[in-house]
């Protein structure tokens, strides 16, 4: 077998079992926010395991900003997976490439609820946005475009 193809091999091993070694994405959302419904059922086709708990507005303004997630990084829905928090619609790709990479931050997010981003599915109809690495210091920069 060529090296590449073994690479290819490992990482398709890999993936899954990393995503399931970090124990279940928790994830706190109102319990009528259907964006937040289909962000969940997003990660779990991607191999999560998923811990929902429904959370109050007060409530889910209290868990950012205890995780350090402030008004303009804000969406729907706060999760948290290891250590790292994910705010919002963040495709389970880059919560993946964030278990692999293991940077010295806070998490992800995606600010807002751009149309297109998983869960937020409006037919063919996207716009780009960015997910964002928000550093311990509370700045960010670009983690992925889409
Ligand atoms: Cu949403």
């Amino acid at each position: 077998m060529n090296r590449l193809l073994v690479l290819c091999l490992t990482m398709l091993w890999a993936w899954p079992a990393l995503a399931a070694a970090e124990g279940p994405v928790e994830v706190w959302r109102s319990p009528t926010c259907q964006c937040c419904g289909a962000w969940v059922k997003h990660l779990e086709t991607n191999g999560f395991t998923v811990k929902v708990s429904a959370a109050t507005p007060s409530m889910l303004d209290r868990i950012k900003r205890q995780a350090g997630i402030g008004e303009d990084l804000a969406a729907c829905h706060t999760a948290k997976i290891g250590a790292y928090v994910i705010e919002g619609h963040v495709p389970a790709s880059d919560i993946e490439r964030l278990l692999s990479e293991r940077p010295d931050a806070l998490g992800l997010a995606v600010p807002g609820m751009p149309v297109g981003s998983p869960g937020m599915e409006q037919g063919d109809k996207t716009e780009p946005y960015d997910v964002l690495l928000v550093k311990k210091d509370g700045t960010t920069e670009v983690f992925a475009r889409h």
